[in-house]
């Protein structure tokens, strides 16, 4: 059903076949996560981590209304400058599909195209979570419903400090989602390798990783698995500096009065122009690790 609006790049229908690792990345990354050239320059790159770790990378992102799953270069390149790019989760695929829009993925939709796909890895950046606040608001990223019920593991850096890093911890448990914290006591930060919330779960190996979600698979157990891998020391911005500068950005998006989707993206735009790009090195580099990480995983599943 949901394959007929599907097309499946060559180069990952035949390691799908052959059963070399395939590893999903997400477009919303590339269309609202991270400015022109440097969106393209870093897919592209994480691509090139995945491959020469021996797996085969599958961009996941909505051209004219058909799920791509395997976005090209030129597809890429397409994705970081068209106009009107939606952000697609759950909920936007109908939209996207029937009036044959271009749309970028979030966590969420890459969640749903890869698992249909037949794809169990998906390394990204940051997820969506609990939003601080959400108690009076009700924002809570669609990324941690997804978790909840497709069996697909997401590698990340953990969880920015614009969300409200302890409730998105307390949710995924309520959700049943296994966390593992990969070589350390804390759950990461993104940006910093501390976020005040011990590691629930801490495995040191991507082995031991892989026989995780290999016996959750095995005992037919539905949903997803997070994997937090804290960002590399040296590349690290400290918890304390960049909390100021997320403070700020929630206080702009408030008084905009940004909401719904816009507010993660705003969040994203302010804190990297508040940091004058610091934030989008950053961000370069923890992504680069999660890929080199996922890889590892995906060669021992
Ligand atoms: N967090 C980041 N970088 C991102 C996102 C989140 O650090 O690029 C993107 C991801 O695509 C994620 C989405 O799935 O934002 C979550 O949006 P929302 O909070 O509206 O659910
Ligand atoms: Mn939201």
């Amino acid at each position: 059903m949901f394959k007929q609006f599907m097309d499946i790049n060559p180069e990952v229908e035949k390691a799908l076949e052959e059963g070399t690792p395939v590893i999903a990345l997400e477009s919303t990354i590339i269309a609202h996560g991270m400015p022109y050239p440097k969106n393209v320059e870093t897919a592209l790159a994480v691509e090139d981590v995945i491959r020469k770790n021996g797996a085969v990378p599958a961009t996941i992102g909505i051209i004219g209304g058909r799920i791509k799953i395997g976005l090209t270069k030129e597809e890429v390149e397409y994705m970081a400058t068209a106009k009107n790019v939606l952000k697609v989760s759950r909920r936007d695929f109908p939209l996207a599909v029937a009036q044959k829009a271009d749309g970028a993925t979030t966590v969420a939709g890459t969640m749903i195209a890869a698992n249909m796909a037949g794809i169990r890895l998906f390394v990204t950046g940051g997820i969506g979570g609990v939003h601080r606040g959400a108690g009076e608001s009700f924002d809570i990223s669609a990324d941690l419903e997804e978790l909840k019920m497709t069996d697909v593991t997401v590698i990340c850096a953990g969880v920015k400090s614009i969300l409200d890093i302890a409730a998105t911890l307390e949710y995924l448990e309520t959700s049943g989602v296994p966390v593992i914290t990969y070589g350390a006591d804390e759950f990461p930060a993104f940006f910093s390798r501390k976020s005040g919330s011990p590691a629930d779960c801490r495995l040191d190996t991507p082995k031991e990783i892989a026989d995780l979600i290999n016996a959750k698979d095995q005992m037919g157990l539905k949903g997803g698995v997070l994997v937090a891998c804290p960002i590399p020391e040296e590349k690290e911005i400290p918890y304390e500096e960049i909390d100021v500068v997320i403070q700020q950005a929630l206080k702009e998006c408030e008084e905009q009065g940004i909401r719904g989707k816009k507010i993660t993206p705003f969040l994203l735009s302010r804190v990297k122009d508040l940091t004058k790009g610091r934030s989008l090195e950053a961000n370069i580099q923890l992504v680069l690790n999660n890929a080199e990480i996922g890889s590892k995983i995906a060669m021992n599943l």
